[in-house]
């Protein structure tokens, strides 16, 4: 059973993150996404989501893709996680290649995934707010 871990925010969900879900999925047999609380959004990345943790979680729990949603709560849990959870690969958009190589150290594959370019959640509420 290889077990492949994400992380992400995954606000408005959009085909986009189902692209990088399917992907990362395709790397093992069983996917943890550590959701990023609406604490953590906020103080880290100061991103407000529409939606909230729970509606999120959710969304993503409906993927088939997922098989189990888990709280990111801060930038270094993931060096805990890859054990806590027994994780052989992350992944996540090349958006951030090179940012989590440390956990080759960890005896985790990293693996990062072409993000989808047309799409995002900052265009979609822009796109909404009226620049149609
Ligand atoms: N993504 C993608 N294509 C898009 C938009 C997003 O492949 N058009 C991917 C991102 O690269 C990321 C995942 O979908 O792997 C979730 O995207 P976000 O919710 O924007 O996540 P982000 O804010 O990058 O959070 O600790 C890591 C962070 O929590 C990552």
């Amino acid at each position: 059973m290889k077990r492949v871990i994400t992380y992400g925010t995954f606000d408005l969900l959009h085909y986009g993150h189902i692209n990088l879900l399917r992907r990362a999925k395709e790397q093992g047999d069983y996917l943890i996404v550590a959701l990023s609380t609406d604490e953590f959004n906020w103080e880290q990345k100061q991103k407000k989501c529409y939606f909230s943790y729970d509606q999120r979680a959710a969304l993503l729990e409906a993927v088939r893709y997922v098989d189990l949603v888990i709280p990111e709560q801060s930038w270094d849990q993931k060096r805990t996680d890859v054990h806590e959870y027994h994780i052989d690969t992350f992944c996540i958009g090349d958006d951030w290649e090179g940012e989590f190589d440390f956990l080759r150290e960890e005896g985790v594959e990293v693996v990062y995934l072409p993000r989808t370019p047309e799409v995002s959640t900052t265009q979609i509420k822009a796109d909404l707010n009226g620049n149609l």
